[in-house]
């Protein structure tokens, strides 16, 4: 299986309830490596631009206000299908549906506010994972 590399957001609800320790031993413990980080305050334009994708949405000005809430832990993480593993670990997106175990359902409270980000494709994760980072700001542990 291939080696890739996706985008992981703790959002400001996981932040805030100072979880994030708890979150990164969910990727570790199955296998992901967290090869870059950065604790950021995204600013309504960095959060806008980084959900474009969703702007016709009717939750969009609720999920942006909400991502600038307050800061935000982005990692880049690396291991075999790291884009799928990711999502699995995450679990569904509304935390009602997500099964046990993940972290959706054991750290968060409602669709809005659901603790985790995790690019949902390859390219996507390319694309998230420039947004936030330069290459050299990564540091490949898989050889
Ligand atoms: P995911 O984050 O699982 O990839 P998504 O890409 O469909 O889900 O949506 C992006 C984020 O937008 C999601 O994590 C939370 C918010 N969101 C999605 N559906 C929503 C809804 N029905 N009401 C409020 N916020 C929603
Ligand atoms: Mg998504």
């Amino acid at each position: 299986m291939a080696i890739e590399r996706t985008i992981s957001i703790v959002k400001p609800d996981a932040v805030g309830k100072n979880v994030i320790g708890k979150i990164y031993d969910r990727f570790e413990s199955n296998g992901l490596k967290i090869v870059a980080a950065k604790m950021k305050h995204l600013s309504r334009r960095e959060a806008e631009g980084f959900y474009a994708v969703h702007k016709e949405r009717p939750f969009f000005g609720e999920l942006v206000d909400f991502m600038i809430s307050g800061p935000v832990m982005i990692q880049v993480l690396e291991g075999e299908n790291a884009v799928a593993k990711n999502r699995e670990i995450m679990g569904a997106t509304n935390p009602a549906n997500a099964d046990e175990g993940t972290i959706r359902k054991d750290f968060a409270d409602s669709v809005g506010e659901n603790a985790v980000h995790g690019s949902d494709s390859a390219e996507n994760a390319a694309i998230e994972i420039a947004y936030f980072f330069a290459e050299t700001e990564i540091c490949p542990r898989t050889r």
